[in-house]
């Protein structure tokens, strides 16, 4: 009998959106559970377990921290199967490539390449997201008009109808747990500059793939990962219109696009809806 699965997300996150793609790519059905942060820690709460702890990154103040400790839970993308429970994007890609049939795998047999993909994943995971996540932030923070509908698409009602109260409180608890001052948002920017500098290098010489003649998790990775940074139109929430953004960010999010590495993005995005591939 086939297992059902149900991923619970933060609608905006970029590692949930890895897996919303990914199941969809490896025509794995699903039924997505959106939360609006701090909710989803709520709905993870049962979810448990010690091999987890919660995440702490930034100078979170104690009484954030009790109230993150008390109330449990787990960052998201959580995959919820009948008899498991994955709660990091990269084990709900590998679980997931693992029912997969072979003509959709995201990563390949040969050794050599599956030595590049997973170094790639890796780059993309640890230094491409949380620069992207941090750079964001840290424009759309101090614009709750701007982040509501990045965070309340398809949650339930009573989350969104208590966005503008605890929102405050969530842009105090963002900025500590990420850690965003003018340091890191300087750092991430960097990051990001570097990454795409990585990835425009393997695509100069016209491939239409970063490792090998097919689609891999390293595509997936950067397709998802990088995607707040040129809004595909199909990107799994509504992203906002580039004359909303503040200026500068708008103005680098147009470079970002215009690299060889953003087009690229824009293209597996596009091709994404095209698909189930085989
Ligand atoms: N390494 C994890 C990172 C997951 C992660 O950082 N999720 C963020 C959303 S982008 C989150 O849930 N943040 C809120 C929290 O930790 O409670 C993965 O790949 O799934």
């Amino acid at each position: 009998m086939s297992q059902s699965h149900r991923l619970i997300t933060i609608p905006v996150s970029h590692y949930c959106e890895k897996t919303r793609w990914a199941l969809k790519r490896l025509l794995i059905p699903f039924t997505e559970e959106r939360h609006m942060p701090p909710f989803h820690r709520f709905a993870t709460r049962s979810l448990n377990d010690s091999a987890t702890p919660p995440l702490f990154t930034g100078q979170m103040s104690s009484l954030n921290r009790l109230v993150i400790q008390t109330v449990g839970g787990r960052s998201v993308p959580v995959l919820v199967t009948d008899t498991q429970i994955f709660s990091s994007s990269d084990d709900i890609l590998h679980y997931a490539d693992s029912i997969a049939p072979d003509d959709l795998k995201l990563y390949p047999t040969n050794p050599e390449q599956r030595r590049s993909i997973d170094e790639l994943v890796e780059l993309f995971d640890t230094a491409l997201a949380p620069a992207v996540r941090l750079w964001t932030y840290s424009y759309i923070m101090s614009q709750p008009n701007l982040v509501k509908p990045l965070w309340c698409e398809g949650v339930p009602w009573i989350e969104k109808f208590l966005f503008p109260i605890v929102f405050p409180w969530m842009r105090t608890n963002v900025t500590q747990l990420y850690g965003i001052d003018d340091t890191s948002i300087a750092r991430s920017y960097k990051t990001i500059c570097d990454v795409f500098d990585r990835v425009n290098g393997l695509l100069a010489d016209g491939r239409m793939y970063l490792v090998g003649d097919r689609f891999s998790a390293a595509d997936l990775g950067f397709m998802t990962l990088a995607a707040a940074l040129v809004s595909p139109p199909n990107y799994g929430v509504k992203l906002p219109e580039h004359d909303k953004l503040p200026t500068q960010m708008a103005t680098d999010m147009k470079a970002f696009q215009s690299s060889l590495a953003g087009k690229f993005v824009l293209r597996l995005y596009e091709e994404a809806d095209r698909t189930p591939v085989a």
